[in-house]
């Protein structure tokens, strides 16, 4: 039962989107915030990232699902409303919500038009339970809809999304999150841990060139949202481990001297020069455990795979 409360994109996006970029290819180290990597090719390329070999996170974290859903139902009781921050895929969304058999389930995207098919899918697969999508920025807190004010809420943020964040923006997020969700709730997050560089690199810039693709979206997304005439081809991907930090960094550098035009503003870089389109900050078990406590949350339970690539964790409120 889908309802389908979405808008259509406001002009307030468009000019914060112009906002971040101008003041982003202006500031030197040159970066524009991660969440702009996600209009519709955008998403349907992370989406692609999902199924590579190389990318771990996904399959890991639906397998966790897959095999202790149960347990976490048992945990959370029956009868709650899932709120998912950022509209799940359809692989992921339905362990959860057949595990803890929820009274609704509401998807917050920014992407409307990626939610409304992502919620569609949802709705054919549970035609019984109540959908309610919300298109909007979920950094904030947000009113839910008033038809589940009366229901304990269970949130959902799996993926390792709060990995995007920079610590102290992770830790508003998840009080946000503790705000929206209203007392008595729980959240299940997935967070993914630190490791290797042998595997991080690859799942990050990975042989068929996905990754690549969806950096480099952004530069398109630029030139036709903001009227630019950034020359795409001459960036190339990069992938980098930041040690110090427990980051993956993604840029995209330039391979020669340019110059181009981004809303009528000049903009000009030399070769090698990057713009740091996003972080994935990886988290060892005591440092998420800071990390939900200092974000408002009371870890309950984690469950890990046999080799520790990633965690999901039960807290509460
Ligand atoms: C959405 N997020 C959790 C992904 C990650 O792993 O940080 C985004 C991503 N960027 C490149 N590959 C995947």
């Amino acid at each position: 039962m889908l309802l389908d409360l979405a808008r259509p994109p406001r002009s307030a996006d468009i000019a914060s989107f112009r906002d971040d970029v101008l003041a982003g290819l202006a500031a030197r180290p040159r970066a524009i915030p991660a969440r702009w990597l996600y209009d519709r090719a955008g998403s349907e390329l992370f989406e692609a990232i999902t199924e590579l070999p190389e990318y771990y996170p996904t399959r890991t974290e639906t397998a966790l699902l897959a095999a202790h859903g149960r347990e976490m139902g048992r945990i959370t009781g029956a009868g709650r409303a899932v709120i998912e921050f950022g509209s799940g895929s359809s692989a992921k969304t339905p362990h959860l919500l057949s595990a803890v058999a929820p009274a609704a389930y509401v998807p917050i995207d920014i992407s409307g038009e990626f939610l409304r098919d992502s919620s569609a899918v949802l709705a054919g697969i549970f035609p019984d339970l109540p959908i309610l999508p919300v298109e909007a920025d979920f950094l904030r807190a947000i009113p839910l809809p008033w038809a589940i004010a009366r229901l304990p809420k269970l949130g959902f943020f799996p993926g390792s999304t709060i990995g995007n964040m920079a610590p102290r923006a992770a830790v508003d997020l998840l009080r946000a999150m503790a705000e929206t969700l209203g007392q008595g709730a729980m959240l299940l997050i997935g967070m993914d841990r630190v490791k290797s560089e042998e595997i991080l690199i690859p799942a990050y810039d990975d042989a068929a060139g996905v990754t690549a693709r969806f950096n480099l979206n952004l530069l398109h997304r630029i030139n036709r949202e903001l009227g630019g005439d950034i020359p795409v081809d001459a960036f190339r991907h990069r992938a980098i481990w930041n040690d110090a930090e427990a980051r993956i960094e993604m840029h995209l550098e330039a391979m020669r001297d340019i110059a181009f035009a981004v809303s009528g503003r000049r903009f000009a870089m030399a070769a090698g020069e990057t713009i740091h389109s996003e972080n994935s900050h990886k988290y060892d078990p005591r440092s998420a455990r800071l990390l939900l406590s200092a974000g408002g949350w009371t870890p309950l339970a984690e469950w890990t795979d046999a080799q520790g690539l990633f965690a999901l964790i039960l807290a509460e409120a």
